[in-house]
């Protein structure tokens, strides 16, 4: 067993207890209420879910395990001193809910790397999509392939007694973060290049070895990889999706379930992939690539050095288009996105002279204020998928549509060390109450 492996045996069982005790004391306590505006506005706000890598409040923006992104910089064990925190040691403090030193987070690099080899078929199921394929839907398609390997589907189906559910999940876990970085960079290759599969270096760390893969070497751009990594780990539970069954018992009552793909015992694989659907919607993860977009559209129409004004009349143009301004407002988040920020300052740190971040300066001086003005947007201001397209196109990486690929692999850490907890904890099959309008109006009618 690794390190983190044997840590995670240590915790298990005190976390057990002490979710056990939660319960026991506060099991009664109301948490919130939901309003009829809730159920039909997407659910939002809606506290009804046990997620502990990460915390996201509506000013102060992520926290992981209770540490903001700067503290994140400044605490996690990192390779060069004034350098970003490796992704690695993330996870371990994801997992564990500790901060790491140094040596633990290389131990985390070397178990990802012995875990890393993809095995052959995938690369034919990849091979098998048409060109043109979205590199998302290779994404998750590649992700399925992995499936095969599934270390909980075997054991689950060898009759495994569950309190130990969470060993092969854990198993899965590991393997599925170790192997999206090599799956993620053949889709690239493929999908970009010259389709040649670039072999991984051992000498290198996860997010090195990562755009190594992929074909990039500067060492700067590998920085940049570490910080991305980082701060697109999380946050959100894998896909909420409907199993949804509905039963009509004397034509009046009416009830309906929902379930969430992990906690119906589906592997780490079918639940990451299923994650990774959701994430490539262009309302949340396809952002990135959707604001890269646009602001190429300023770049040709008005050109780099477009004025506050000119900015000013192409935001209010996007709107009476009928569109969002990708890369700005939050479902949660009121103030400007830490995740911004922190990349805003890797831009003025490394590439201050490059013009589209200047661009992406003054857009954000403009588009706050046109969006409040519409006296509907709840948060104007920017968020994580504003900044990230420009960092990656300064040092090579061009192709938009390969951005949200970039920020699922990030997104492995945080999902699936949640999966683990899930069962370790022994979390049951997720079941969020729906209702058809008619079972609303006549609840309320009652009322
Ligand atoms: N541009 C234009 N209109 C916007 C807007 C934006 N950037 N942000 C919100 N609005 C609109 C909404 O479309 C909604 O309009 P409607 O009432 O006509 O439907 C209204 O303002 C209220 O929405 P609000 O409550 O502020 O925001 P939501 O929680 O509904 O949606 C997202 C949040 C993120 C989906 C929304 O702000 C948006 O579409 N932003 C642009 C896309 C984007 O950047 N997504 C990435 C988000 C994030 F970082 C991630 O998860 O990856």
């Amino acid at each position: 067993a690794s390190d983190l492996q044997t840590r995670l045996r240590e915790l298990i069982p005190e976390e057990q207890a002490r979710l056990k005790e939660i319960r026991k004391k506060y099991g009664n306590v109301v948490l919130g209420e939901t309003t009829v505006d809730m159920a039909i506005g997407g659910m939002r706000g809606i506290k009804g879910m046990i997620w502990e890598p990460s915390l996201l409040d509506a000013n102060e923006g992520i926290r992981f395990r209770g540490f903001s992104i700067p503290e994140c910089q400044k605490l996690l064990p990192k390779i060069k001193p004034d350098g970003e925190p490796l992704p690695e040691g993330l996870l371990w403090l994801l997992m564990t809910g500790e901060v790491p030193t140094i040596e633990q987070a290389l131990a985390v690099s070397e178990e990802l790397k012995s875990r890393a080899k993809v095995p052959g078929h995938v690369e034919r199921v990849l091979n098998a999509l048409p060109s043109g394929t979205h590199p998302m839907t290779q994404f998750t398609a590649g992700i399925m392939a992995l499936q095969t390997e599934s270390v909980f589907a075997k054991a689950y189906a060898g009759g495994i007694h569950k309190s130990r559910y969470w060993e092969p999940c854990y198993e899965d876990a590991m393997d599925c973060i170790a192997r999206v970085p090599a799956l993620a960079a053949m889709i690239y290759r493929k999908t970009f290049k010259d389709g040649k599969v670039l072999p991984g270096d051992n000498n290198l760390d996860y997010s090195g070895n990562f755009a190594h893969m992929m074909g990039f070497d500067d060492p700067q751009f590998h920085e940049l990889m570490r910080l991305y990594i980082v701060i697109h780990s999380a946050k959100y539970k894998l896909a909420p999706v409907a199993g949804a069954m509905n039963d009509k018992e004397d034509g009046r009552s009416y009830w309906s379930e929902g379930e969430m793909v992990g906690s119906a015992l589906s592997d780490p694989y079918l639940s990451f992939a299923a994650g990774m659907n959701g994430l490539a919607g262009p309302l949340h993860g396809l952002a990135n690539q959707e604001c890269l977009r646009w602001l190429r559209h300023v770049v040709d129409e008005i050109g780099v050095g477009a004025s506050k004004d000119e900015l000013q009349q192409f935001v209010q143009d996007t709107l009476k288009a009928g569109k969002v301004v990708p890369g700005f407002g939050h479902a949660v988040l009121r103030k400007t996105d830490p995740r911004y920020t922190c990349q805003r300052e890797f831009a003025l740190k490394h590439l201050s002279d490059n013009p589209m971040v200047k661009l992406v300066s003054n857009v954000y001086e403009v588009v706050p204020d046109v969006l409040l003005k519409t006296g509907k947007v709840n948060n104007p201001w920017p968020n994580v998928d504003a900044h990230s397209g420009v960092l990656l196109q300064h040092y090579g990486l061009t192709e938009e549509n390969f951005y949200t690929v970039l920020f699922g692999v990030s997104r492995a850490m945080g999902v699936l060390t949640q999966l683990v907890w899930d069962r370790a904890l022994g979390l049951p099959i997720e079941r969020p109450k729906s209702l058809t309008t008619k079972a609303i109006v006549e609840f309320c009618e009652k009322k």
